[in-house]
């Protein structure tokens, strides 16, 4: 399917950093779209409805026409992909940065969101669910700690800062930022170049129009 200009855009889900990402990038290319904002938690991603359109069952979810994309990384990836050129946001094409950029992705995904904050969120807020386990929440928080020491290294190292490939704004940055105001949220102290490299990121217009998009409830 080619996407043209009338063609539909869907974005499902808000409020939480993962439904953010995809928000954001949307609000960089100022990409027209409509919003569902059904939220975790809730049943809304239980629906007969939202299953057939993600048997995963979580948000966030993109549809374009009848092509529907889910994982805020791909989604962040693909819009970039797809329409960034015109605002220099597609992801490197040279395979070394190329190469950078995934790491970044990657690293913000796994190390960040899924093996450190997301078992935090699980044993602390979630432990209803998932059960105490004071070990692993103390493991996952000194693996938070040593992690984002690395992501500090790579900042402030070569090519690095203000962005994490440099003067380039780039998905990347979403995904970090979102990992990194996420970690806020659980009380994780962060170190101070962090915080200076979230005063950037953060201050940008469309990260400002996409915290409005991302509530439940438009301002
Ligand atoms: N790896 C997925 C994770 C998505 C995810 O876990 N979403 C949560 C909300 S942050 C969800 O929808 N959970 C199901 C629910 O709460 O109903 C992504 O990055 O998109």
């Amino acid at each position: 399917m080619s996407v043209t200009a009338a063609t539909t855009r869907t974005l499902w889900g808000v409020g939480t950093s993962r439904t953010m990402r995809a928000h954001w990038m949307l609000a960089e290319l100022d990409l027209p779209y409509e919003r569902k904002p059904i939220t975790s938690r809730s049943g809304e991603t239980l629906t007969p409805e939202y299953a057939r359109l993600n048997p995963s069952q979580k948000i966030p979810a993109l549809q374009e026409g009848d092509f529907v994309l889910t994982e805020s990384a791909a989604i962040v990836n693909y819009l970039a992909a797809t329409y960034g050129a015109a605002k220099n946001l597609c992801p490197p094409v040279q395979p070394h940065q190329r190469a950078r950029y995934d790491q970044w992705c990657f690293f913000c995904m796994m190390e960040l969101d899924a093996n450190t904050l997301y078992v935090i969120r699980k044993h602390e807020d979630l432990h209803a669910i998932y059960g105490e386990a004071p070990h692993a929440l103390q493991a996952a928080r000194d693996g938070f700690a040593r992690q984002t020491r690395a992501a500090v290294q790579w900042l402030t190292g070569n090519g690095g800062g203000p962005y994490v490939l440099g003067d380039n704004f780039s998905g990347a940055d979403i995904l970090f930022t979102t990992c990194l105001n996420g970690a806020i949220r659980r009380k994780i102290d962060l170190p101070a170049a962090l915080h200076a490299y979230l005063q950037t990121t953060t201050a940008r217009a469309a990260y400002q129009r996409a915290l409005i998009a991302n509530q439940r409830d438009l301002q």
